[in-house]
């Protein structure tokens, strides 16, 4: 069984981590197949947006612990530098929209490689943990980074100390998540994100992910100058162009991604 299955559909690449019985955790070979399909992805003109969820009840439990306890396991500084970082990378760098369709349980780098994504949304059940202080670990995949900038220093602080579990209205509440669905309508409500995404101009997308990328560390003055060239490229695209005239005469814009 492959523990990351690939779909591609109507410029949708849907990712989904795949061990299920083990709560979808990482292992060695389910985070280099991750970091190969998002490569892929990004090398794949025809993909024009990423979909990731889990299989299963959960979304994914974090770094496979009796792969840690495994002399003749990777290792801790190799799961960080060549398993994590690298996920983390690659959804912050794909020039393309990355959903995360969260189906369950999120916790220790499962979570935080979810709020890595760019539209990040739940089911109701889901829930969230920093479990990795309750192992004697800190947090990693750029949860550090990430957390305190969604939620706030504070509320970052004791959820990473304490591990508490957090339900998906709670996490919503504190701005760790864009929207979130009950079970019945979860699947095909962050699909349809997924489509309007596809549909939409994807390399200002790329480009909305650069400038957010870097507003986390620039100055004012340096977020201006790469807006504006930012803005310089994107009013170069043949979507920028089409979606002028499609306003113009009053149609719906059809959008290429180029
Ligand atoms: O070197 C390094 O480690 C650095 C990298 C660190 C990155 C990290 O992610 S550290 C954090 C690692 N993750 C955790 O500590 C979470 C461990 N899991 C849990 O606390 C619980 O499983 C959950 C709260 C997530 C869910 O609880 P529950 O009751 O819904 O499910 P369960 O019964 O605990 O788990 C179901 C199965 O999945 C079970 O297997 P079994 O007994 O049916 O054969 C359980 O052992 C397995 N499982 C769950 N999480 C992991 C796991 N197996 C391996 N590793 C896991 N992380």
């Amino acid at each position: 069984m492959l523990p990351i299955l690939l779909k591609i559909e109507a410029g949708i690449a849907y990712i989904t981590l795949n061990r299920p019985d083990k709560l979808n955790a990482f292992n060695r070979e389910m985070a280099l197949l991750l970091q190969k399909t998002l490569d892929d992805c990004a090398a794949d003109e025809s993909i024009r947006c990423i979909y990731l969820t889990g299989a299963g009840k959960g979304f994914c439990a974090g770094q496979d612990l009796a792969e840690v306890a495994d002399p003749n396991g990777p290792g801790m500084q190799k799961i960080l530098s060549e398993h994590y970082n690298p996920i983390i990378e690659r959804i912050r760098n794909l020039p393309k929209p990355v959903v995360i369709a969260i189906n369950g349980v999120a916790a220790g780098a499962g979570a935080n490689i979810a709020f890595a994504g760019d539209v990040v949304v739940s089911t109701a059940s889901a829930n969230f943990i920093q479990a990795f202080s309750k192992i004697g670990l800190i947090p990693d995949s750029g949860g550090s980074f990430t957390l305190p900038r969604l939620i706030g220093f504070q509320r970052a602080s004791a959820l990473m100390m304490l591990g508490d579990k957090v339900a998906a209205s709670e996490a919503l509440q504190m701005g760790m998540l864009y929207k979130v669905f009950d079970e019945n309508n979860f699947e095909a409500e962050s699909k349809k994100i997924a489509a309007t995404l596809a549909g939409m101009p994807t390399k200002a997308l790329g480009f909305i992910k650069q400038a957010l990328n870097a507003s986390a560390t620039n100055t004012i003055t340096q977020q201006l100058a790469l807006e504006d060239t930012l803005q310089q490229q994107a009013a170069a695209t043949k979507d920028f162009k089409e979606g002028v005239q499609a306003f113009l005469e009053k149609r719906i814009p059809i959008y290429q991604g180029k």
